[in-house]
């Protein structure tokens, strides 16, 4: 076992309320994680309550049946936060991913407790689990689990391995070890269902999120050095094809699928003068550099930023910028960075 968890042992045995939370734009492993822990520490007759900034988007409702997830603007979620004596952070440790939680948790007497991956790091005033080491959280909430002796019971077993499933973009990132694909074995042996879990996140698409990805790909272009490839989605995409915000997650990963492309840029635009631009890369081109010259952040080969232009405005700055990164023989940006704030 990579961490020290006896701290961790004598935290769960002292105390019996518990909140789990995690950070905004929910994905696979903050949801399975915190599902996980949530289903473990029960097993030890710990009241679990999970407090998100948001609910679960749909394609990860399944990992939460009965949908016990409160959003932070619940109320009964105040008073659960008030009255816990153990607040578990799960997948970060910004405060600026907690958004809406932070307060709650600030004006909350608990103790605090992080199990994280991420590198980036504020004070939270917890006591800190953390391995930027491993590719997803899950695998953390896995050691966790494990040190308290917990039973990793099927839905357990499913949670976890959709939280490393997902944070390795399915067993394809770099990040993909033989040690993470034997624990994604043991998962499988106790219960998880690889097909079944990707089909309930992958396979559940609407139609109007399909002819939204049909608009933005067919409108797919190459910048002049040929490298990046971009593309748009506009409001007026969304009113008529009836899509939705949260459709647009994936299109830009389809921008990086063409051969030429180094980088693949997604705009979206969000109001009048407000763009968000996500950027994909391969290869050596940092991702967070891009972002970072834009207010943004996020990971080496995923970020995302917001612009305070019109889409067009935002198109034209951004992808003259990124033409002359590319035209540089060294680009100017490289530096592996890690951090939560993926776009
Ligand atoms: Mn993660």
């Amino acid at each position: 076992m990579a961490l020290d968890w006896r701290r961790w042992i004598e935290i769960v045995r002292e105390h019996n309320r518990f909140v789990v939370t995690s950070h905004v734009r929910p994905d696979g492993d903050s949801i399975g994680s915190a599902v996980a822990l949530r289903a473990g520490l029960q097993q030890l007759g710990k009241q679990v309550t999970i407090v998100n900034p948001t609910i679960a988007p749909p394609r990860y409702a399944f990992l939460d049946p009965n949908r016990e997830i409160l959003a932070a603007n619940d109320p009964v979620a105040r008073a659960v936060v008030r009255d816990a004596e153990v607040i578990i952070i799960v997948d970060t440790s910004s405060w600026d991913q907690i958004g809406p939680v932070r307060p709650l948790i600030e004006s909350a007497q608990a103790k605090r407790v992080v199990i994280d991956h991420h590198v980036s790091e504020d004070d939270l005033g917890a006591v800190m689990f953390k391995d930027t080491t491993l590719p997803a959280c899950g695998l953390l909430v896995l050691e966790a689990l494990t040190a308290l002796n917990c039973t990793i019971t099927p839905e357990i077993a499913e949670s976890l391995f959709a939280a490393i499933a997902t944070d390795t973009g399915w067993f394809r990132f770099e990040s993909t070890s033989a040690l993470v694909l034997r624990v994604a074995a043991e998962l499988v042996d106790q219960g998880a269902r690889p097909d079944y879990v990707y089909r309930r996140i992958f396979e559940e698409n609407s139609l109007a999120r399909l002819h939204l990805m049909g608009r933005a790909l067919t409108r797919l272009n190459l910048s002049p050095s040929k490298r990046a490839s971009y593309t748009y989605i506009s409001r007026l995409d969304l009113q008529e094809t009836g899509a939705l915000q949260q459709d647009t997650e994936d299109v830009v990963n389809y921008t990086l699928t063409l051969a030429e492309a180094e980088i693949g840029l997604l705009f979206i635009e969000l109001d009048e003068r407000r763009t968000k631009v996500s950027f994909r890369s391969k290869g050596s081109i940092s991702c967070t550099e891009l972002a970072a010259r834009f207010g943004g952040g996020g990971h080496q080969h995923a970020a995302g930023a917001v612009l305070n232009m019109s889409l067009q405005e935002a198109m034209k700055t951004v992808l003259e910028f990124v033409e002359s990164c590319l035209g540089q023989p060294q680009p100017p940006c490289e530096e592996a960075q890690d951090d939560a704030r993926c776009g």
